[in-house]
């Protein structure tokens, strides 16, 4: 079966628990600034500005990927990750530990993608990532264990939530483009994605 694991709940957050959702992350926001991650080695800046809830935030710099406790401008530590977000991931992920990290991703309304990536940066890959999409429209790509795996696209809407277990945990995936103006969710327009992780080996 092509991406075996994946689940992707379609409406899965009413309107009320969208702009609930965009609440919270503008309240994260407040103690932990969207900031623009740069690319390791060229130090080419991302078109997606990114910050983090959880005791582990993903960070990119010119040193690479990782994760770590502190903001990377400001060194204060990553704030909680928001009650209605932990439920989420009880709710639709299965596992019996709480997500460590929350990326949050913040999509411009003008030209941000997501080149194809796997998210391989965790210890542990026995967890499924969830993923929650709000705002405008997102044309996502999946592929399969490897870069020249065949891939298919589809679109994500806001209140769409994704689950990927099994072996689609660890497959190439990547959001080729915005749909601008297709959601009225987000005043300034664009894109917020959230996306819960566990990163440490359990026990
Ligand atoms: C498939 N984010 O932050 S969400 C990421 O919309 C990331 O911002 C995208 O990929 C975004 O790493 C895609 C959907 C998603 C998230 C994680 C996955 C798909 C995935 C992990 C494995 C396979
Ligand atoms: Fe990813």
């Amino acid at each position: 079966m092509v991406n075996e694991g994946l689940r992707l709940v379609p409406g899965y957050l009413s309107r009320s628990a969208q702009e609930n959702l965009v609440q919270e992350v503008e309240k994260v926001a407040e103690s932990a600034p969207f900031y623009t991650p740069t690319m390791p080695r060229s130090g080419r800046p991302f078109s997606v500005r990114m910050t983090n809830a959880g005791p582990l935030g993903w960070v990119s710099d010119r040193s690479g990927y990782r994760y770590q406790a502190e903001h990377p401008e400001s060194g204060e530590p990553w704030p909680g990750i928001p009650r209605a977000i932990l439920d989420i991931w009880e709710d639709l992920s299965g596992f019996p530990a709480p997500p460590q990290c929350c990326l949050i991703n913040r999509y411009g309304a003008a030209n941000s993608k997501m080149g194809l990536h796997r998210d391989e940066d965790e210890e542990d890959f026995s967890a499924p990532v969830v993923s929650v999409s709000l705002g405008d429209t997102a044309v996502f790509r999946i592929g399969g264990a490897e870069r020249r795996s065949p891939t298919s696209s589809f679109k994500l809407s806001s209140g769409d939530v994704l689950v990927l277990a099994g072996p689609s945990r660890m497959h190439y995936h990547g959001i080729d483009r915005v749909l601008n103006g297709t959601s009225t969710l987000i005043r300034e327009g664009g894109r917020i994605n959230l996306t819960l992780r566990r990163v440490t080996r359990p026990g």
